[in-house]
């Protein structure tokens, strides 16, 4: 962290992170707190970094990702988490972001989380504030629900809450990323932009006929998944993170106005993973795009690597890991 009497700057990085037992539906939205618990893990090769700079000499908070100056009315869920900030600080001065993904934002690939959670670990840091952990996930929150579980490496668990001010939802780490050796593929089928945003298709599934049957079964998603992955149940982690992925996009699909996340070559890779989950320990899901991220135990790496290179589409090998730290 550096500062001069008029500006204080620190850059940190986080990391995506994607989930087997989704957050999809919420109990508030102004607050980003959902109905559910959730548990995901993060990805080592998908980082955002930030920059953030306090500074008295700007007349208006900005945001730049990869040298873009964002429109000032979609830095709304940005200026949360700095009004929260400079409320702490009982500062009035400006918050200026720099950030850098390693990979296509708003594609699927959980780039709000990466960036929500860079930008609260950046600009808290470069305020000062010695934020805890949990502190520093709900703050993450306030940009982007799912950022709260960036934070964390690892799996992490993001506890809903029950509490109205949202003091209580955050995510916790539940293991370490060497709990469980696993490899992760995470192939990627389009960088344009999602045609729908995950915060209005959530809203939009609450009309669909099958909500509540949703409910029901997402209400007990993140028990099952959290079991999966302490037991080291490769079977029990497939069969989580199937049907959760699954329900997911049925749902999306069932809308009034159905929304198709998909591209043709994700049931390609979807059906592949699912025929060589019968016989091999290799599962999938994906999240609201067309990108598909497979894990699969070590043994089975070669084998998984060679079937998804058949199909000929774009991927990245890598690890779990993640996790939000400060750099400079
Ligand atoms: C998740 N997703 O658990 C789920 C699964 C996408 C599919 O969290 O409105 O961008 O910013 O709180 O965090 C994407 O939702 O939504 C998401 P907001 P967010 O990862």
């Amino acid at each position: 962290m550096n500062s001069t009497q008029h500006m204080h700057t620190a850059t940190a990085i986080a990391h995506a992170n994607i989930a087997i037992a989704k957050y999809w539906g919420k109990r508030d939205e102004q607050l980003n707190l959902p109905l559910f618990d959730s548990v995901a893990f993060g990805i080592n090769e998908l980082v955002t970094q930030t920059t953030a700079t306090w500074t008295d000499e700007a007349s208006e908070d900005a945001l730049f990702i990869d040298g873009w100056h964002v429109p000032p009315q979609r830095i709304e869920r940005m200026q949360r988490m700095m009004d929260i900030v400079r409320a702490r600080k009982g500062w009035t001065k400006k918050c200026l972001l720099h950030s850098h993904n390693a990979f296509a934002h708003s594609s699927g690939l959980a780039s709000s989380a990466s960036g929500a959670a860079a930008a609260a670990s950046a600009m808290s840091g470069a305020a000062g504030l010695d934020l805890s952990p949990t502190e520093l996930s709900v703050l993450a929150r306030h940009g982007s629900g799912s950022a709260a579980r960036s934070i964390h490496a690892g799996w992490t668990r993001w506890h809903a809450g029950t509490s109205p001010d949202g003091s209580d939802s955050y995510a916790v780490q539940f293991a370490p990323p060497d709990h469980w050796p696993l490899d992760v593929f995470v192939v990627q089928l389009s960088t344009a932009r999602k045609p729908v945003s995950s915060t209005e298709c959530m809203k939009q599934c609450e009309l669909s006929p099958f909500w509540q049957t949703y409910c029901a079964e997402a209400s007990a998603a993140a028990d099952i998944a959290q079991k999966a992955v302490m037991d080291r149940n490769f079977a029990s982690l497939t069969a989580a993170a199937h049907h959760n992925a699954m329900m997911l996009h049925a749902l999306v699909m069932s809308c009034p106005q159905p929304v198709c996340y998909f591209e043709p070559q994700t049931i390609a890779v979807i059906q592949k993973i699912f025929r060589m989950s019968t016989a091999i320990p290799v599962c999938c899901t994906i999240d609201a795009g067309p990108n598909v991220v497979v894990l699969c135990e070590e043994i089975a790496c070669p084998f998984v690597k060679n079937e998804i290179m058949a199909l000929d589409v774009p991927f990245i090998q890598t690890t779990i890991g993640g996790g939000a730290k400060i750099t400079a």
